[in-house]
C-alpha cells in the first residue's frame, strides 16, 4: 500500500465552520463600532483571500469601508477578538463534523495510516472544533497538525501541505489531501499531493478539475455520497483502501505548473 497518511483541511472540510466565521466577524466588527457588515455573499468573495488577518487587511483595501484606515494598523487585535468570539460560538458542538469525516479518521488509523491537518486557520480554532465535536484534544486525533500561523505564505502556496508531510514523515506521493475549495485544491497539488474534494456551502461550483475525486462529501453507510467527478462512481463512501487505490494511478505524476496567485489583502 503506497497510502501512508491522510491530510484534512479544517474549514469547510471537516465542519461547515465558514458561517460561524463570517458570524464571528460581524458581531467582532459591530463590537469595534465598525459599520461593517460582510453578507454571505461578500464573504464569498472575500473567501479567495484565506488567512482572516489577511481577509480584513483586503477587504479595506479593495472596499475602503468607513473607518478602514484606522483599523488597518490594529488588525491582529481585531482578528484575536473575532478568534476568541469564533471559539466561544462552535465550543459547545454546535457546529457538527461533515458526514464521514470522523468515520474515515477512525478507519484510517486502523488501517495504520497518519492522519494530519493543513489549514488556514490557527491552532486554537482547531482545537476548539476537535474538543467539541470529537469530545478529546486535537492532539489525540491527529499525528501531526499545520496550522496558518506557522508558514509566511497561506493557501493556495503549498507551504502548508509541505510543512504537514515534514511533520508528518511522508512524501508528497504517499498522501492524500481533502480539501473543499480550490485555494486548498492548488496549494495541496503544488506540493504534490493529490486531493479529493468534498465541496462546502461556500465553495460549492469553484473549479476543481484537477481534483482526483470530487464527491459531496465523505459518506457514511446510511448516507452514500453523490458523486461529482473523477475517481469515485458507483461507490457509497470514501475508505482507507479507495483512496489507496486511487493514488496508485497518481504516483509520480508530474506537479501542475505554478499557477497565478489570486489577490491577497
Ligand atoms: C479557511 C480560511 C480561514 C477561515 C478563517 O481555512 O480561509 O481563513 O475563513 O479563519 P481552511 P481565521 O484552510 O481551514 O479551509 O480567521 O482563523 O484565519
Ligand atoms: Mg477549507
Amino acid at each position: 500500500m503506497i497510502l501512508k497518511a491522510i491530510i484534512f483541511d479544517v474549514d469547510g472540510t471537516l465542519a461547515e465552520t465558514e458561517e460561524a466565521h463570517r458570524v464571528a466577524f460581524n458581531e467582532e466588527f459591530a463590537a469595534w463600532g465598525l459599520p461593517w457588515e460582510w453578507d454571505k455573499a461578500l464573504y464569498k468573495e472575500l473567501l479567495r483571500v484565506t488567512g482572516g488577518k489577511e481577509r480584513i487587511r483586503h477587504y479595506i483595501k479593495e472596499y475602503n469601508p468607513p473607518k478602514g484606515e484606522e483599523v488597518l494598523e490594529k488588525v491582529p487585535e481585531l482578528h484575536k477578538a473575532k478568534s476568541e468570539r469564533y471559539m466561544r460560538m462552535i465550543a459547545d458542538g454546535s457546529v457538527p463534523l461533515r458526514p464521514g469525516v470522523k468515520r474515515l479518521i477512525e478507519e484510517a488509523k486502523e488501517a495504520g495510516l497518519k492522519v494530519g491537518v493543513a489549514t488556514t486557520t490557527s491552532t486554537p480554532n482547531v482545537e476548539a472544533l476537535i474538543q467539541a465535536t470529537m469530545g478529546k484534544p486535537a492532539a489525540e486525533v491527529f499525528d501531526a497538525m499545520a496550522c496558518g500561523e506557522e508558514v509566511s505564505a497561506k493557501k493556495p502556496a503549498p507551504d502548508l501541505y509541505e510543512l504537514a508531510l515534514e511533520k508528518l514523515g511522508v512524501a508528497h506521493n504517499e498522501a492524500v489531501a481533502i480539501e473543499d475549495s480550490r485555494n486548498g485544491l492548488l496549494s495541496a497539488l503544488r506540493a504534490g499531493v493529490p486531493v479529493i474534494i468534498t465541496p462546502s456551502d461556500y465553495t460549492a461550483g469553484e473549479d476543481f478539475t484537477d481534483a482526483l475525486s470530487v464527491v459531496s462529501h465523505l459518506g457514511e453507510p446510511d448516507m452514500p455520497y453523490e458523486h461529482i467527478h473523477g475517481f469515485g462512481w458507483a461507490q457509497s463512501m470514501v475508505t482507507p483502501e479507495m483512496l489507496s487505490r486511487w493514488i496508485e494511478g497518481w504516483a509520480g505524476r508530474p506537479r501542475p505548473p505554478a499557477m497565478p496567485e489570486p489577490p491577497q489583502g
